[in-house]
């Protein structure tokens, strides 16, 4: 009796449930908690610009709908509910979509209307962006309602160093050009250096260890989302502009008073360092991204394909290998990034803005939709005619899970590496895939091996993938 492990196709659980049902439940549930986080974000933004939610992101059931919808999800995949994995699919594709419509496209809707569209820029990234002789604050977490009061407010004090951490700092790169210092992965090593005088966090992806190790260096750790506390950290609201206001000025002085506190060793020890900031092109949008030059590269074959590289990085995963893919694929494809992705591809030097663009935060997987619709557009045809692929390729989250299946209600094929948010091999998958391909002219692709996925490209690469293609595609699935 619990919890729900399946090891073989014809056991089924003390309930009665099969391997199937037990997949598609968990897909479910896995799509229901991205999408909450999404459209909690974009909710968020709204409650802390006051506004309505724009007619144009209502989605058929009305405002607040979606989280209806969250809700019946989690009840209908909860013990005893529903019973059939079909439905529990039909479900999880539906909220993806609704994902992109009410959380990915709205929060980034209302993030340009509220805090500035970007514009392509030149930035740095990575730990070297932090400066030993000033006072350093590192801004983290996904809803970057802060943002803009804190950067005005940093830019009074010439002692101050503001850098971004994850997607609140991709959010500041692309709209101010703030230098990223980390992604998900390392930001622990941020606080590690020694010279962070504070951490200011909003919510998602935020590790839990970050009290304990603010614990062991000097660093002020401090909240800003009423949803997402820590214990130990300093709890500074930012309900409304007039609140972030009062927050970023707070933060900076708290911040500027802890610089004291810092250890000289650790000071000298980073001076030491030989990392040096790695230049990026950054600020991409749909409105920027050259979109009429990209259409006619497809059409007169100088490119294969448009990719987007999205999702998180997982240490468990080959990133060195994703990476590799990426660049190689970038010889005959635009590849578009975000995320966690687009970081690692700029640490690498990868972001020169020639073919791979930074597109944003996770949030802004919304201008990678836009771009397909406008490249479909251009070139006369649908999203799901067009040769254009999102590759997941090391998701760690289930926002990065409920990212891919929106892009594959769109009709975009996707790639999910590992681990994968379904087993390949269930009968789950094969009532997924079939869903994908009747219901959205799309596909589902599982690799975890950049090698096998840079082979499984190369052999359908060229126009859109040809239907009889698709089954082929499942030589590469592994587990
Ligand atoms: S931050 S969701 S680890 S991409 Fe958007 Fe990175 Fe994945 Fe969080």
């Amino acid at each position: 009796m619990g919890p729900c492990r399946i090891t073989s196709e014809t056991q089924k659980g003390v309930c009665g449930a099969s391997r199937d049902l037990i997949a598609a439940r968990n897909l479910l549930r896995t799509v229901a908690a991205g999408a909450a986080a999404h459209c909690g974000h974009a909710q968020h933004i709204l409650d802390f610009t006051g506004g309505a939610m724009p007619r144009r992101h209502t989605p058929a059931g009305g405002a607040g709908s979606q989280f209806l919808e969250i809700s019946e999800a989690l009840h209908l995949s909860s013990m005893g509910v529903g019973a059939d994995p079909a439905e529990m699919l039909r479900r999880a594709l539906k909220l993806a979509a609704l994902d992109g419509l009410c959380g990915l496209s709205l929060a980034t809707a209302l993030e340009d209307e509220n805090f500035g569209k970007p514009e392509v820029k030149k930035g740095i990234l990575n730990l070297a962006c932090l400066k030993a002789g000033k006072v350093n604050i590192a801004v983290h977490g996904h809803e970057p309602m802060l943002v803009q009061a804190l950067a005005k407010e940093a830019s009074r004090h010439t002692d101050v160093n503001l850098v971004g951490v994850c997607c609140t700092g991709a959010s500041l790169l692309s709209t101010l050009g703030v230098p990223l210092a980390a992604a998900f992965t390392r930001q622990e090593d941020v606080i590690a250096t020694g010279i962070v005088e504070a951490m200011i966090v909003d919510s998602q992806c935020v590790m839990p260890s970050l009290p304990d190790l603010c614990e062991c260096f000097h660093t002020k750790l401090i909240t800003t989302s009423e949803l997402a506390r820590l214990p130990g950290a300093l709890h500074l609201p930012v309900r409304s502009r007039k609140e972030a206001v009062r927050t970023a000025k707070m933060a900076i002085e708290t911040a500027r008073r802890n610089k004291k506190n810092r250890s000289p060793r650790a000071e000298k020890e980073f001076k030491n360092r030989t990392e040096k900031p790695e230049n990026a092109v950054v600020g991409f949008c749909e409105d920027n991204i050259a979109a009429e030059r990209i259409a006619a590269m497809l059409k007169n074959g100088a490119i294969k394909g448009v990719i987007g590289a999205v999702g998180c990085v997982n240490p468990r995963a080959d990133a060195a290998g994703w990476i590799n893919a990426f660049r190689e694929l970038s010889a005959d494809h635009v590849i578009l990034t975000t995320g966690c992705m687009a970081f690692e591809l700029g640490r690498h030097g990868l972001l020169t803005g020639k073919r791979i663009f930074h597109m944003g935060s996770c949030v802004n997987n919304a201008r990678l939709a836009e771009v397909f619709r406008r490249l479909a557009a251009l070139s006369g045809g649908k999203i799901a005619e067009m040769p254009f692929l999102v590759s997941c390729p090391m998701p760690i989250t289930e926002k990065s899970v409920a990212i891919g299946l929106f892009f594959a209600a769109l009709g975009c094929d996707v790639h999910f590496g590992a681990p994968f948010p379904i087993n390949p091999h269930t009968g789950a998958a094969g009532i997924l895939a079939a869903m994908l391909k009747e219901q959205y002219s799309s596909a589902a692709v599982f690799e975890s091996a950049p090698g096998a996925f840079l082979a499984w490209k190369r052999a359908v690469t060229g126009a859109a993938p040809p239907p009889e293609r698709r089954g082929k595609r499942r030589e590469f699935v592994k587990i």
